[in-house]
């Protein structure tokens, strides 16, 4: 497979500038960049697909540029954005853009990094206006669907602004490094194609750049990928732990699973064929799901981190969390209702404060139902009280109603 079939058969290509582009992908080394603005202090699974197809482009052999936008993330990106963002200090930006490139850097350590602060932080207005403004034509700004979609509810001149920004980075680089190829989500269309028209005119018309955009991923519910109940899936793992980053990709649907095999893994057609069988055969075993969930983990957060993802998955799955040490205990029931309590606590009590009863009623109900266990241990006696002494480290408590409903009590 070349590289255009390799980006075909994953889906990764929505759409190119100019096709003349594919030649040159196939038969020279091109010099690419793939920009990111630190406006989070984390990147998310959305980044990383972004990411995953600049190391795809490193690996047959073309040279990336990433690029951190220290400017950028001043101004805020209109595109894909439906209201005003509002805007973060210089102190903010900065300290994001640290996190942002620790992040990348695990994913590309051979790239090139520019931030655009450091050629944007001297611009002059009136020469701006006079030698890039003049490029810019009004109606095709307003054209752009980053600024038309937002004719109507509004837009700052701030954000109108930004897309010439975008083009100001590129003709750079295109004229520093000689990187002609800038990549982005199909969002990131109108801002490319806009630093393409910078390039010809200030440069001349035989000075191409070109453009390639990877489709958003959806999801056939339209729900958004990349998001929990809990909200965006980090690669921070103070702000997504290991675990539950694997647990993410781990609970997809199967036939999502495949897709995302496909955009997140450098796994081969015929490897990705042998595992779609397999999800035929025995689907229960979750082959797509847990390719998917070791790699990532692995190349996320490293190997470590993926061996107690699996251990807290492990012991979940065969009821022994009293195995888990105290730190483990907690990440495992991140998003499970938890209640804190100082000393001891009525078992009635307890499954009130974690919402697995509604009333005492419904409590003594369940109780005498059967229906609940306390550290993995049924208990029919109503009037049970769970203690700090017995507790899992003298710190948790497990609930558990049914097989699947959890609560934990932690004692203070
Ligand atoms: C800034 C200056 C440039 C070139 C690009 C930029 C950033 C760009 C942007 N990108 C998104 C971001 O920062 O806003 N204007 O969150 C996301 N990207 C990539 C990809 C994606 C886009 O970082 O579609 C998802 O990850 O392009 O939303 O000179």
């Amino acid at each position: 497979m070349n590289i255009i079939e390799d980006l075909t058969y994953r889906g990764l290509i929505y759409a190119f500038t100019d096709e003349t582009i594919q030649e040159k992908l196939k038969n020279e080394t091109v010099t690419f960049y793939l920009g990111a603005d630190p406006t989070a202090d984390s990147l998310h699974v959305g980044h990383l697909l972004a990411y995953l197809v600049a190391r795809r482009l490193a690996a047959y052999g073309h040279k990336p540029i990433l690029l951190i936008g220290g400017a950028t993330g001043l101004i805020g990106d209109p595109s894909g954005k439906s209201a005003e963002r509002n805007l973060l200090t210089v102190a903010e930006t900065l300290k994001n853009a640290e996190g942002i490139k620790a992040q990348v850097e695990r994913l590309l350590p051979e790239a090139t990094y520019v931030n655009n602060y450091d050629w944007m932080k001297d611009v002059k207005l009136i020469p701006f206006l006079r030698d890039v403004g003049k490029h810019f034509n009004l109606n095709q700004m307003l054209a752009k669907d980053s600024v038309k979609s937002r004719l109507e509810t509004g837009i700052s001149y701030t954000e109108f602004t930004y897309q010439i920004i975008q083009s100001v980075d590129f003709l750079e680089l295109y004229k520093k490094e000689n990187c002609i190829l800038q990549i982005g989500g199909q969002e990131q269309w109108g801002n490319i194609t806009a630093g393409l028209e910078l390039i010809r005119k200030t440069l001349g018309s035989e000075h191409q750049a070109y453009g390639l955009v990877f489709p958003l991923v959806t999801k056939k519910d339209g729900a958004k990928f990349g998001k929990t109940a809990e909200g965006a899936v980090w690669l921070d793992p103070e702000k997504t732990s290991p675990y539950a980053f694997y647990q993410y990709w781990m609970n997809l649907e199967d036939s999502e699973a495949l897709e995302r095999l496909k955009q997140f893994t450098d796994l081969s057609k015929s490897e990705i064929d042998t595992i779609g069988d397999l999800m035929v055969e025995s689907p229960h075993l979750r082959h797509a799901q847990k390719t998917l969930a070791t790699t990532l983990t692995t190349l996320v957060h490293g190997d470590a981190a993926l061996i107690q993802a699996e251990r807290i998955t492990e012991a979940f799955f065969a009821n022994e969390i009293e195995t888990l040490s105290k730190d483990e205990m907690k990440i495992g029931f991140e998003g499970v209702p938890q209640a804190q309590v100082s000393g001891d606590i009525t078992l009635i009590d307890a499954l009130i404060q974690t919402e697995l009863a509604s009333s005492k009623r419904d409590a003594r109900t369940l109780i005498k139902q059967n229906a609940i266990s306390v550290n993995d241990a049924k208990v029919t006696d109503e009037t049970f009280e769970l203690t700090r002494k017995k507790a899992y480290h003298q710190t948790y408590t497990v609930l558990r109603r049914g097989k699947k409903h959890y609560g934990l009590i932690e004692h203070l």
